[in-house]
């Protein structure tokens, strides 16, 4: 049986958070940066809608979710109800009508694993995806921004994961590491455990969403949610070190799942995630909050888990010891 070691925290820190802020801060995208976001969902929305007046593109993934970082990508969900169409059909279709537009290098990418059309919009410089009906993706987007609104210190804290992740190179799926929504969702089932965070799906419903007949619900009026973490004073810097701790030395990889749907560590042994299927290994569980069979964990292999575990080993290791944590964390691998 996994043995969990638990040491406390250093005694100094708290010292640290500072650091830590201004290292969100400078990641942080700014207004303008969001405008012009905005102003180019408009103009692809009206160039879309004249072709299709009752489609709808949404705004998903970091740049809609409150995690994203200046300058990263935008990523686009067009709503269409066309049962005549295939999916691989609309994609076509829509790099066609995109053509009318000011944008670059449009590339209709018909066999990925989710279809999308590429472009780089002039007027604003930014590069997008678009998709098509990938609604769930619409709704985990609103799921986590609205956990953000409650207390803010999951926004700097999964800030802080997501630059780690993507320095030392373990924020790459196509590599066997986890997304970033992984580590959001592991960001917000840490806080949940510190009872910072509520666990929005386990309490009276005042959402509701169909997605492809499944029915989804949960609290959202998170507003009012707003001192639910305010009897927990932990900085910045004690949840990044309670972060990589639980990851490095706490989590169960034998027996456990972590579900923010349930609030709670869950067995995967009750998930029947205990073996091996397809490609399915199971190495490491993060239940999906809405598609619930579904482990974002499975992208992970016999070899990223131990470079993945190793990094999590460092993160932990030199924010117990390290005199300059808010340097060394982010060491490019
Ligand atoms: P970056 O800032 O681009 O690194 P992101 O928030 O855009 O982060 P991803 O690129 O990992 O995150 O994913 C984009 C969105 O797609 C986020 C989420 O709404 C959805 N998504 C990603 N992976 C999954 C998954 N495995 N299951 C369901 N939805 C997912
Ligand atoms: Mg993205």
């Amino acid at each position: 049986r996994f043995q969990r070691r638990v040491r406390a925290c250093r005694y100094d820190i708290d010292q640290f958070t500072p650091n830590f802020l201004s290292i969100f801060d400078s990641l942080v995208p700014s207004e303008e940066e969001i405008a012009k976001q905005n102003q180019l969902v408009i103009a692809l929305s009206r160039l879309i809608n004249k072709e299709w007046p009752n489609s709808k593109l949404y705004l998903y993934g970091s740049c809609a979710n409150s995690f994203g970082f200046s300058n990263s990508d935008i990523d686009l969900c067009l709503s269409i109800d066309d049962k005549e169409m295939s999916k691989v059909d609309i994609i076509l279709k829509l790099a066609d009508i995109l053509q009318a537009g000011n944008l670059q290098n449009i590339q209709a990418l018909t066999r990925a694993r989710v279809p999308i059309v590429k472009l780089m919009d002039l007027d604003t410089g930014l590069s997008c995806d678009i998709c098509v009906n990938n609604l769930l993706a619409v709704v985990n987007t609103k799921l986590l921004r609205d956990y953000a609104q409650i207390d803010q210190r999951l926004r700097q804290l999964a800030f802080i994961v997501k630059h780690w992740a993507k320095s030392r190179r373990v924020n790459e799926t196509y590599q066997g590491t986890l997304s970033s929504y992984s580590y959001v969702i592991m960001c917000i089932h840490l806080l949940q455990l510190r009872r910072i965070l509520p666990c929005l799906q386990e309490m009276e419903a005042t959402c509701y969403v169909t997605v492809d007949d499944n029915h989804y619900a949960y609290f959202d009026q998170v507003d009012k949610l707003s001192n639910y973490g305010a009897h927990n004073n932990e900085t910045l810097s004690s949840l990044l070190w309670a972060f990589f701790h639980y990851w490095a030395y706490q989590h169960d990889y034998t027996q456990d799942v972590i579900s923010i749907r349930t609030g709670k560590i869950i067995s995967k042994h009750m998930k029947d995630w205990t073996r091996r299927v397809g490609n399915d290994r199971h190495l490491i569980c993060i239940e999906d909050p809405f598609e619930t069979s579904h482990d974002l964990g499975r992208v992970v292999d016999k070899f990223s888990i131990k470079i993945l575990r190793e990094e999590f080993e460092r993160a932990a290791n030199i924010l117990q010891y390290d005199p300059n944590p808010s340097v060394k964390l982010f060491e490019p691998y």
